[in-house]
């Protein structure tokens, strides 16, 4: 394995969108105990049966710590390969590797990571275990790595048609816990030139109370080429009515990079969901401080979905509008099967099934 210093673009890797063929996908075992209550026990079902539907249809490489390993292997199907790897917490979305592809090999980027705002607002200290777990997965798949390290960037940040179009948040990308120093538009180069795209579409916010400074994977993801989710509302008197309005009217104004108008696909939102006093007991405290407290509302939506190569996973809530959330989804993704998981278990930790999961794209050699 290689450590590059060059840039994709230049070198003729790009980022594939997620809806076309995969290699795989990676995900780490839940063990953080105040992320996940009960000792991540609940979260580990939850995570298993997300792992069980990706194994159908592509290869799932699972993360345990040196303590979890046991636990994984005899939790997760014989298909699933667990590899013992130290992790801070368990969200593979943001810190393994995005996956660049030549059309024939794959090459992954080792973004910098900091828990989502370093000591300005990030989520926890210290994230180093998280941080070097980028390149210790290319090097275990032998794939060679770009070092931008430099550059603190999540996977959940950004979506991509695999046709030139960034999707990506101005909450998040341009908050004071990334990249202090650098202006919007050298960071939309920096995406650019990292992902192969020619043109960044910007919302302004994400999904009300999410703590990764509102990721666009929560609010906004491609379906197919031209054509997007996007979390909904109705409801007037909720403050995501507004965010959600504001992205609209972005998308709705823009063309993609291959100059086509976007086709906007509403998901409505579940009604707000809220942390209880029993769940919150469950948490261990951090640094001698509650992560949560009862009553706090959790960033749910059902966009924040997982495209593997036979299945479309979706969170559900227990709400009226899971049904409807897979309902509008199914004829957006004709060759696949959409279905839901109920995955409360693991929005407690703040995120959900996309934000658990890493796609390695199809690799020829
Ligand atoms: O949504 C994500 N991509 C990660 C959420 C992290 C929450 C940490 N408590």
């Amino acid at each position: 394995m290689r450590i590059l210093s060059t840039v994709p673009q230049e070198d003729g890797y790009t980022m594939p969108a997620e809806f076309s063929k995969h290699y795989g996908c990676i995900m780490i075992f839940p063990h953080r105990r105040d992320s996940w209550q009960n000792g991540a026990y609940a979260a580990r079902k939850a995570f298993a049966q997300v792992i069980d539907i990706i194994s159908r249809s592509e290869k799932v490489i699972v993360c345990a710590r040196y303590d979890d390993y046991d636990s994984a292997r005899s939790m997760l199907g014989d298909n699933v390969r667990v590899i013992e790897m130290e992790s801070d917490d368990s969200w593979a979305r943001d810190v393994a590797p995005t996956f660049v592809s030549s059309g024939k090999d794959i090459r992954g980027i080792d973004w910098g990571f900091n828990a989502w705002g370093g000591l300005y607002d990030g989520l926890y200290f210290p994230w180093d275990k998280d941080n070097k777990m980028a390149r210790k997965l290319c090097d275990m798949l032998d794939k060679d790595t770009y070092n931008k390290r430099s550059f603190i960037l999540e996977g959940g940040s950004i979506h991509t048609d695999g046709e030139g179009t960034i999707l990506t948040t101005e909450a998040c990308l341009l908050s004071k816990g990334r990249n202090p120093h650098m202006s919007k538009e050298e960071i939309e180069n920096e995406l650019k030139r990292y992902l192969g795209g020619e043109k960044v579409i910007w919302l302004k916010s994400g999904i009300y109370n999410d703590e990764t400074n509102e990721h666009v994977d929560n609010i906004c993801a491609f379906t197919s080429p031209g054509e997007v989710a996007l979390a909904w509302t109705d409801d007037k008197s909720d403050p995501q009515y507004k965010m959600s309005q504001s992205c609209l009217e972005i998308l709705e104004n823009s063309t993609d990079a291959k100059g086509r108008k976007l086709r906007v696909h509403k998901l409505p939102l579940p009604k707000p969901v809220t942390i209880t006093a029993e769940e919150c007991d469950g948490l261990d405290d951090m640094n001698g401080e509650p992560t949560r407290t009862p009553g706090e509302r959790l960033a749910a939506s059902y966009v924040n979905f997982y495209i593997s190569n036979a299945h479309v996973i979706v969170p559900q809530f227990g709400d009226e509008n899971d049904g409807k959330a897979l309902e509008i989804l199914r004829p957006l993704f004709p060759t696949k099967e959409v279905v839901g998981v109920y995955a409360r278990d693991i929005l407690i930790g703040g995120g959900n099934i996309h934000c658990i999961t890493q796609q390695i794209p199809y690799f020829e050699n």
